[in-house]
C-alpha cells in the first residue's frame, strides 16, 4: 500500500505536534510547516526531528499563512493526500491587540490554502481548525451544550476570523466538491500547551510555588466556564474526519464545563498547596474587552459518526499537566 502523505500547518504548535506524532504512528509521511523565527522553536517536535524516523516519515518546511505561493508550491511538490490547517495566532486576548494580523492570518490564510487545493489538486482532503470561540455569547444551546448547528455570535477578532474561515471551508466544500471538513474544537490542553493560556499558566505557577520558586499568580476572570479536554484525544478526531466518505463539521468536546476557579482548585489541591486564594491575585489588565462566559460542547455527532470519545476529563488533564510541569521545574535552575 502507498504511504499516505499529510501536510500540517502550525506543526510546532500544541496540536501540530500531537497530530504529527499520531499520523507518524499510523505510517504517514508528514510534511510539517513552520514559520521562520529568529530563535529555533521546534521543541514540541524535536523528539520526532531528532529521532530515527526523520528521513522516512517527517520533514519540516518553511511556510507562512500570508504566502499563497509557498502553499501552492508545497501542495504541488509533495502531492499530499491530506492537509491539516492548524496555523494561527491562536490567543484570543492577543487578538484584541493584533486584530488585523490575527484576522488576515486566519481568514485569508485559510482561503489561500483552499484556493491552492482547488487549483493544484481538488482531491486533497482538508481539515480546518475551527473553534468553540465562534459561539461567543450566543445562548443557542440546551443543557447538553452547543452543537454544529447552534447559532454563532463571535465576540473577539480571533473568533470572527475563525468564523470566516469556517464558512469559507463550507463554501469550498459545496461549490467545488472539496473534501473539506471543520472541527469545532472546544478548549483542549496538554503538557505542551502554550504557556500564556490559562490552564498552563496555572499548572506552571503551581509547580513553581510548590518548589519555592514563585509566590504569586496573577489572573483575570475566574468565572468563565470552559469545556476542557486533552489535545492528544482531539487530534485523533481531526484524522477521523478526513477518513469519512463525506466531509462535514463536527463538535469535539468532553460535554463537561468548569470555571477557571474550579481548574485552580483541582491543581492547587493536587499540588498539596491548599487554598489557591493564598497565592492568586486578580489583575484587571488580564480581563478582555469582551469575554465568552460559557462553553459546553455536545459531541454527540462525533460519537455517532466518527466513533470518537474523549479519554480525559478536566480533572485528569489538570493533574497530568501539573505533574509534567512539576518534573520539568525540577530540572530548571
Ligand atoms: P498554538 O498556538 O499552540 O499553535 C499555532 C501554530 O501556528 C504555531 O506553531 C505557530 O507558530 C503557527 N503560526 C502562527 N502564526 C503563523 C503564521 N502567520 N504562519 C505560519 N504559522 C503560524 O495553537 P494550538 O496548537 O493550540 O491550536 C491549533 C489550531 O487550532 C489553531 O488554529 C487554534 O486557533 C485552533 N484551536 C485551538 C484550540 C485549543 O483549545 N487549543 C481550540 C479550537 C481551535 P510558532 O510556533 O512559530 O508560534
Ligand atoms: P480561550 O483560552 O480564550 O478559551 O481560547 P485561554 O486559556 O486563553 O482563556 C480561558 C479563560 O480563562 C480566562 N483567564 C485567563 N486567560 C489567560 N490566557 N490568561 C489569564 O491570566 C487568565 N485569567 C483568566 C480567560 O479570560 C478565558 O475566559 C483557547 C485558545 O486555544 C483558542 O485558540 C481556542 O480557539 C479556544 O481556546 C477554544
Amino acid at each position: 500500500m502507498l504511504q499516505k502523505k499529510a501536510i500540517i500547518t502550525g506543526v510546532n504548535g500544541q496540536d501540530g505536534s500531537y497530530l504529527a506524532d499520531f499520523l507518524i504512528s499510523k505510517g504517514y509521511y508528514v510534511i510539517g510547516l513552520k514559520r521562520r523565527t529568529s530563535l529555533i522553536n521546534t521543541e514540541r517536535v524535536d523528539h520526532i526531528y531528532n529521532g530515527e524516523i526523520t528521513n522516512s516519515q517527517f520533514k519540516m518546511c518553511y511556510y507562512d499563512l500570508s504566502d499563497a505561493s509557498a502553499i501552492t508550491r508545497l501542495i504541488h511538490y509533495y502531492k499530499p493526500d491530506e492537509v491539516y490547517n492548524l496555523a494561527a495566532q491562536s490567543h484570543v486576548g492577543v487578538s484584541f491587540e493584533l486584530p488585523e494580523y490575527t484576522s488576515e492570518g486566519i481568514a485569508e490564510g485559510t482561503l489561500k490554502i483552499l484556493e491552492a487545493i482547488r487549483t493544484v489538486n481538488p482531491g486533497v482532503r482538508f481539515y480546518q481548525a475551527s473553534s468553540s470561540e465562534m459561539f461567543g455569547d450566543s445562548t443557542d444551546h440546551d443543557e447538553r451544550g452547543y452543537t454544529e448547528s447552534s447559532r454563532m455570535m463571535p465576540v473577539s477578532p480571533y473568533a470572527v476570523a475563525k468564523l470566516h474561515a469556517h464558512h469559507m471551508t463550507r463554501v469550498y466544500r459545496n461549490a467545488y466538491g472539496l473534501h473539506a471538513s471543520s472541527g469545532i474544537l472546544f478548549n483542549h490542553e496538554s503538557p505542551r500547551r502554550g504557556e500564556t493560556f490559562v490552564t498552563r499558566k496555572i499548572t506552571m505557577a503551581a509547580a513553581r510555588i510548590a518548589q519555592g520558586k514563585q509566590h504569586k499568580l496573577f489572573l483575570g476572570n475566574l468565572d468563565a466556564k470552559r469545556d476542557w479536554g486533552f489535545a492528544g484525544d482531539y487530534v485523533e478526531a481531526m484524522w477521523l474526519m478526513l477518513q469519512q466518505p463525506r466531509p462535514d463539521d463536527y463538535v469535539i468536546a468532553t460535554n463537561r464545563t468548569h470555571t477557571v476557579r474550579e481548574f485552580l482548585e483541582v491543581v492547587f489541591d493536587h499540588a498539596g498547596l491548599g487554598d489557591y486564594r493564598k497565592y492568586v491575585e486578580i489583575d484587571p489588565r488580564l480581563f478582555r474587552p469582551n469575554e465568552v462566559p460559557y462553553l459546553l460542547g455536545n459531541p454527540e455527532k462525533a460519537k455517532r459518526v466518527l466513533k470518537w470519545e474523549p479519554r480525559h476529563d478536566m480533572i485528569s488533564l489538570a493533574k497530568m499537566m501539573y505533574d509534567s510541569d512539576f518534573k520539568r521545574e525540577q530540572f530548571k535552575p
